[in-house]
């Protein structure tokens, strides 16, 4: 068995680490940025070590920093989490390299599913189809046409050489063909460095439904059961559920030795997830992650197994104690994604700063997996996934009860979160309903009115710093909870009442303020991946004016006004801030 592992991670998922290692009696070793000097995985290891940096590049993926660490500490296991160096080969060569073990997959394994050509291959090998479509790469817009042609439209273009719907591009028709392969190709190579492409026929409502796989170093792969995400907006995941629900349990059996033989199939082990899209019926391989998933403690609530545990034995050389027959689902687990993002209005702008208050939900079924306290930052450098909800419940609407139950005692206060959202999709009739698909969430949910919480101050004209409080009033005997911002100065009272002072935020992208600002201003950190207009051009309000590459999609940012552009500031391949004015409108 491991004796020392260090987590090369941060947040909640180095924390989720941590506490399994506790649990089994191994010393963890965390590491740091500059800006997590004190987070929480740092308070909860053994021993925490600086990477120095501040972006996730100077930090959390500095292999030579983290190769020092393991060489001084002597770490014998490094567990990745999820992102950074979950999913790099090299990273893992380099760590078993030092006869460390890597908690993970072997480096052969990733690289085949890195590479969704040959992660295709992968399958088809062994009898696991994807979308109908090529594994030819596309040179020629003709290839597209022949392809519409014989197929029908839309046709999907995706990035050879990515994954999570990034360079994705559906073409409606014959004559979106070249801008959807521009687009794809300019996304492909902005966020994988390659921008080979391929096609398949796109399908419209599919539901994202994936298997928990887990093998052993001795030849034994069990899957334990289903997930379903299709709960997301532009590939992010908010919701996810364990197993997929109103699907034929034949189905989902066939869906689970599909997983377990693509997985044999390139000598997989540890755990991993090989997803599906599942329409009408059918199901869909289209490619396997080779990492521990954020959503796998919805898993771990209806299989009892616990993941990370099982991980770590199945890196220290241990058989899996367990085969698919003693893998039993027992009723729903439901697991909701907190972000420090404004989900208003549909534009989750990302939310970071301090968090001042935290109150945790508890009762039966109820687990938090968080990677942070109050007092802590969520920063602007990396994910801004405050923490995961995750409810079980005997059935499935148990599951939704409890969890819409267990937000409601949920409270972050500082930044704006996602709780308005996911409690909208809990307690929407076509969730209940299993009526959603992955596009339902960005064309059906209506997030009007859905605040990111209590956190942003009412606008203001004049520059006095507001507080909030809360007070409770009595109308006719009834006691009610207000909330409130008043001028600091009005609120001596403050204090008393538990009010928290925050800092005003500056006002970013959105102007809710006026008619439609002549400054073009791009909501978030980002690059310019395009620049739409030129000066002298004629726009109208809406139009887009460059597209932003940011939280690993391109964005429009478009006019707030029609008029003139009477100033370009920024050119493609510029590295913009939030709040950065890139045109004016005149
Ligand atoms: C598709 C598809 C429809 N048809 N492929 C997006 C993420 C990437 N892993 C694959 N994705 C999709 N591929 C075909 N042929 C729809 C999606 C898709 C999606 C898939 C899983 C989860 C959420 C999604 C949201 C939008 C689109």
């Amino acid at each position: 068995m491991l004796s020392k592992v260090l987590v090369a991670n941060r947040g909640e998922i180095a924390v989720r680490v941590i506490r399994a290692c506790r649990e089994m009696g191994i010393a963890t070793v965390a590491v740091y940025s500059e800006l997590d000097r004190s987070a929480l995985h740092v308070r909860m290891a053994d021993e925490a070590h600086a990477l120095g940096g501040q972006t996730a590049a100077e930090s959390y993926l500095n292999t030579e920093a983290i190769l020092g660490i393991i060489e001084r500490t002597g770490t014998d296991g490094v567990h990745p989490g999820y992102g950074f160096f979950s999913e790099n080969a090299d990273f893992a060569r380099a760590i078993t390299s030092l006869g460390v073990a890597f908690i993970g997959p072997n480096p052969e394994a990733i690289e085949i599913m890195g590479d969704k050509i040959s992660a295709r291959q992968a399958a088809e090998r062994v009898g696991v189809h994807g979308v109908p479509g090529t594994t030819e790469l596309i040179t020629d817009p003709s290839q597209v046409r022949a392809f519409g042609a014989e197929y029908g439209y839309p046709v999907a273009i995706k990035a050879a050489y990515g994954g999570g719907g990034r360079g994705m591009k559906v073409v409606a028709d014959e004559r979106a063909v070249e801008e959807a392969i521009e687009s794809a190709q300019r996304e492909a190579l902005s966020y994988f460095g390659r921008d080979e492409i391929y096609m398949e026929r796109y399908l419209e409502k599919p539901r994202h439904v994936e298997v928990q796989v887990l093998a052993d170093g001795h030849g034994n792969c069990v899957y334990l059961g289903t997930r379903d995400c299709s709960a997301q907006r532009r590939h992010q995941k908010l919701i996810e559920e364990a197993p997929a629900a109103g699907i034929d349990p034949d189905v989902l059996a066939a869906m689970g030795e599909a997983a377990v033989k693509v997985a044999q199939g390139c000598d997989y082990v540890n755990a991993g997830t090989v997803e599906f899209l599942y329409e009408d019926g059918a199901f869909y391989y289209l490619e396997m992650n080779t990492r521990l998933q954020v959503e796998h403690p919805a898993t771990e609530l209806v299989t009892g197994v616990d993941l990370v545990e099982q991980q770590i034995r199945v890196a220290s050389g241990e058989p899996l104690p367990f085969t698919q027959n003693d893998i039993a689902i027992s009723g729903h687990a439901i697991e909701v994604r907190i972000n420090a993002e404004d989900p208003a209005e549909g534009a989750f702008l990302p939310s970071p700063g301090p968090i001042t208050g935290l109150q945790l939900p508890s009762g039966f079924g109820t687990r938090w997996d968080g990677g942070y306290e109050a007092g802590d930052e969520i920063s602007q450098f990396y994910d801004n996934l405050v923490g995961k909800l995750i409810c079980w419940g005997r059935d499935r609407p148990t599951a939704i009860a409890r969890t819409l139950r267990a937000l409601d005692e949920l409270e972050v206060s500082g930044v704006a979160t996602t709780i308005g959202a996911d409690k909208a999709i809990l307690a929407h009739p076509d969730f209940a309903a299993l009526a959603h698909s992955t596009k339902w969430v960005e064309e059906t949910l209506d997030l009007t009115g859905i605040g990111g919480g209590d956190t942003v101050p009412p606008e203001v004209d004049d520059d006095e710093p507001r507080v909030q409080r809360d007070i409770d009033v009595e109308v006719n005997g009834q006691r009610y909870s207000v909330r409130m911002w008043v001028p600091e100065t009005a609120s001596t009272a403050a204090s008393a009442t538990g009010a928290v002072k925050r800092p005003k935020r500056a006002a970013a992208g959105r102007s809710g303020d006026s008619g439609g600002s002549g400054d073009v201003v791009v909501p978030m950190q980002g690059t310019i991946v395009k620049v739409i207009v030129a000066e002298g051009d004629a726009v109208e309000a809406g139009d887009p004016i460059v597209v932003l590459e940011a939280m690993k999609m391109e964005n429009n940012v478009c006019a707030e006004k029609s008029g003139t552009v009477v100033e370009v500031r920024v050119a493609e391949g510029d590295a913009v801030g939030g709040g950065d004015v890139v045109a004016v409108i005149d």
